[in-house]
């Protein structure tokens, strides 16, 4: 049997990818580094449809139909380098390679345009949904060719999760578009998290609620126009005992939160793209703050008084639970319109031509992300394309406006009884800068013209301006 598709690198991710595409009829040629993990595979779940296995990665080649579209599943970075340069000497023009790992946008750019000097097509695929999702529907990302989405785009898209029929995937945009925009969702997924586990902190300290008692507040989000996800899924651990001590398990584990680097890489995208991504931002220092325990613990020591008003109760219980859920909804308006900013700003500057209505629409199902709200975000940018951030569409007007006090509120109140809520603060200074009259930029600019020279432009007149402040003051344009 000629095969439809190769995967090679079967560990649970690529292992679980191949048998979601035999499942679906496709049939699959298999080659692992170590060859045991293929035998496995076949052993285990030959039933599911068919395997074709190789134990060498000439054989592996032979045994796929042309044009042959072939998934790179191995660890990102070095790996993934060298199974590109063994698989390019095997391959024949018009064939396709796929990196379904973790790459960086970079790599892939770089990586797509050396196969396509050798007439091979290199498709950058950003896959979430982790060990799960890969076996029964993820979310994925494909950048590359048009021309070789023709040939991989029925496979993913039936492999794919399906979300009221449509599949969780579509052709991203060129070469690095996909990594890229897998990248941002990541980030968007740190500063989801972050949000949440701020309103826990603040539920938890405000209320002085016990974690079970707070897994049924988030139960009960899940029910309205928070439901995603990661919302479910807090409710499950919160609600979670440790069976070794009888405690809640969110109090027995270390509180040092670790990251893989795909927050971190959207965020130094972000610098030099130039979009506030704040949000992310606030969430990846966050983990990085709790993972700092050599300076925590002298801190502690330092400030024992730092929760003085930790005692601080609300009035109304219920009243105050609502303002922590309006207060998460609106940092997550503004956190998912500063990724999707950095998408747009993304596909400006290499010219993928990515449509963000369509990105929300993928990541309804399968991914980490999914929620109730993307179908909102689909539909404010089908509504208007060239929508300059999602915090202006009115159906996000209407929500940030109703829930404007309640974040004020919450925000005080994390500062006042000294709960950190870095990604609550930061977001709604974000909205507050954005829908300023006028911002103290104005005076920045005065201070750099004094030290530096650096010049003006002023509200009254066009041209750029500097003011001899070491002279008698009077004022040159300059251009
Ligand atoms: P790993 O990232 O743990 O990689 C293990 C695989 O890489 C094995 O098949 C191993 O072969 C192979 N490999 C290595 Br390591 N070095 C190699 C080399 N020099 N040449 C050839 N093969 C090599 O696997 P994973 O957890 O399945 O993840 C695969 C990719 O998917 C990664 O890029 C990851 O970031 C990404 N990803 C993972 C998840 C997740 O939830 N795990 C989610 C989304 C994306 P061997 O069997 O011979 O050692």
């Amino acid at each position: 049997t000629q095969a439809r598709i190769g995967v090679t690198g079967l560990a649970v991710m690529g292992r679980n990818l191949a048998r979601n595409l035999a499942r679906h009829g496709y049939p699959v040629a298999l080659h692992n580094r170590t060859h045991a993990r293929t035998q496995r595979l076949v052993e285990e779940h030959g039933d599911e449809g068919t395997f074709v296995p190789s134990e060498s990665m000439r054989d592996f080649v032979q045994s796929i139909e042309r044009p042959r579209p072939i998934i790179i599943m191995v660890k990102a970075g070095e790996p993934t380098d060298a199974v590109i340069d063994e698989l390019a000497d095997l391959l024949d023009e018009g064939d396709i390679i796929i990196d379904c790992g973790n790459a960086h946008f970079a790599d892939t750019r770089r990586r797509e345009a050396a196969l396509r000097e050798k007439g091979l097509h290199f498709v950058g695929a950003g896959v979430s949904g982790g060990e799960e999702g890969a076996l029964n529907g993820p979310s994925i990302m494909p950048g590359g060719s048009a021309e070789s989405y023709a040939t991989l785009g029925p496979m993913f898209e039936a492999i794919a999760a399906q979300v009221d029929g449509t599949p969780c995937c579509t052709h991203v945009g060129p070469d690095g578009a996909g990594h890229f925009v897998k990248m941002v969702h990541n980030g968007i997924e740190y500063a989801d998290m972050q949000l949440i586990a701020e309103a826990y902190d603040l539920l938890r300290h405000g209320l002085g609620a016990e974690p079970a008692q707070i897994a049924r507040i988030f139960a009960d989000w899940n029910a309205g126009d928070l439901e995603s996800y990661l919302i479910e899924i807090t409710a499950d651990v919160l609600a979670h005992t440790d069976a070794d001590t009888g405690r809640a398990f969110v109090d027995v584990v270390l509180d040092e939160a670790e990251q893989k680097g795909t927050g971190r890489w959207t965020v130094q995208t972000a610098l030099d793209l130039g979009v506030p991504v704040t949000g992310i931002a606030e969430a990846t220092f966050a983990r990085s703050v709790s993972g700092h325990a050599e300076q925590r613990e002298p801190a502690r020591a330092a400030y024992p008084d730092a929760h003085a008003e930790s005692d601080w109760r609300p009035d109304d219980v219920d009243a105050f639970v609502e303002d922590v859920r309006r207060a998460l909804y609106a940092s997550k308006v503004v956190a998912y319109a500063q990724g999707f900013d950095e998408i747009q700003a993304g596909s400006k500057e290499y010219a993928w031509d990515v449509d963000p209505g369509a990105m929300a629409t993928i990541w309804r199902g399968g991914c980490i992300i999914r929620a109730r709200f993307l179908d909102r975000i689909r539909e404010a940018y089908d509504a208007d394309p060239d929508l300059p951030t999602l915090l202006v569409a009115p159906y996000f007007v209407e929500a940030v406006q109703a829930g404007l006090e309640s974040w004020r509120r919450v925000v005080a109140i994390a500062a006042r009884t000294g709960i950190p809520a870095p990604a609550f603060a930061s977001s709604l200074a974000y909205f507050d800068a954005l829908r300023a009259d006028r911002l103290p930029a104005a005076l920045i600019q005065g201070l750099r013209d004094d030290f530096g020279a650096h010049t003006y432009r002023r509200v009254d007149k066009e041209g750029t301006f500097h003011t001899l402040w070491g002279g008698d003051r009077t004022e040159e344009q300059q251009g």
